[in-house]
């Protein structure tokens, strides 16, 4: 069988389904699982292409993940270089980011911003996280239409769930409502993406993102999210939650993929819900025996140094939240 092989009497090339992830070697393990999860589950009549986004590889990691192709998936790498973009970014992330909370601190976070310039053979892409399983096929999400509709004629940029985690603790609430100025309602996590690349090239996102950068070199609690959210305000269509969920005990059986977000990482902490699915992903991916050393070395003192973060961002929310003052305004 071959690529152009459809099953369709027409022969038509088949549409290749992109789907980018952006790591550091750090992120690799994750990534490998995440990405075994995903050609476990796709749809094996299709063909996708994992393109990973990444600021250097050890060639162990390049061989374990390029290891993970399948007939019908394929993995791709590709090194950010520098740019007067990318230079902007790391600047600001080495000035803003090493305060509290310091989960956001590498500028490998903004590397999906550079997806639409990068990559101008692809009208519309899914990107996920590194810390995801997917138990559905990812081809369903790239599916999701993003025309017009009668809330917005003219089209969704994107798409991406409304983060829970928002609604739920008073200060990130506030944080958004008040700091960011995106209602906590519209608020929405940059974990599962799907992206009309055409709209978010059109509308220039990247350089949008410097021009605020520049502009007000404003100190974030979630960075490339918030600007994502402030970027693309209006014109973000809210996927449903199944494609972007927080492990819990009872899951749905509708849920297509789980977001190990924060606590919840089955390589640092023992007996996370839905453990099982990670470590199921995470085996047979060359990483298997790292990832279970890592969870052994995450003793008491660096879990303690984990929460101590967690509740370091939630402050910080708080505290940007009292300020009375808009990030993004003057
Ligand atoms: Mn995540």
């Amino acid at each position: 069988m071959s690529i152009f092989d459809t099953g369709n009497p027409l022969n038509k090339v088949t549409k290749v389904v992109p789907v980018f992830l952006t790591i550091n070697n750090a992120y690799a393990p994750y990534a490998a699982a995440a990405i075994h999860s995903l050609t476990q589950h796709c749809n094996k009549k299709r063909y996708y292409r994992v393109i990973i986004l990444h600021d250097g590889l050890s060639w162990v990691s390049r061989i374990r993940l390029r290891s993970l192709v399948t007939r019908n998936v394929a993995i791709q790498f590709k090194k950010i270089t520098h740019s007067l973009y990318l230079r902007s970014i790391i600047a600001y992330c080495t000035r803003r980011q090493k305060g509290a909370g310091d989960f956001f601190s590498s500028a490998v976070y903004y590397y999906r911003a550079f997806i639409p310039r990068l990559f101008p053979l692809y009208e519309k892409a899914v990107y996920i996280d590194s810390d995801t399983i997917l138990r559905g096929d990812v081809g369903e999400l790239f599916d999701i239409d993003l025309s017009g509709d009668e809330k917005n004629a003219d089209g969704y940029a994107l798409a991406a769930t409304i983060d829970p985690k928002v609604s739920v603790i008073k200060e990130f609430r506030d944080y958004v409502d008040k700091a960011v100025k995106v209602p906590h309602g519209e608020y929405v996590n940059s974990g599962v993406l799907l992206m009309d690349l055409k709209k978010m090239r059109k509308m220039k996102y990247l350089s949008q993102m410097i021009e605020l950068i520049q502009e007000y070199d404003a100190d974030l609690v979630a960075p490339d999210q918030d600007y994502l959210n402030v970027i693309l305000k209006g014109k973000i269509k809210f996927l449903p939650p199944e494609w972007n969920m927080e492990p819990a005990e009872e899951m749905s059986p509708d849920v297509k993929l789980i977001h190990y977000n924060l606590f919840n990482k089955p390589w640092h902490y023992k007996n996370v819900p839905q453990e099982k699915m990670f470590w199921n992903a995470a085996r047979g991916t060359g990483f298997y025996g790292d990832l279970k050393r890592q969870q052994e070395a995450f003793d008491a003192e660096k879990q303690r140094a984990d929460h101590a973060k967690v509740e370091a961002l939630i402050k910080k929310a708080g505290r940007l939240a009292k300020a009375g003052k808009p990030l993004f305004e003057k």
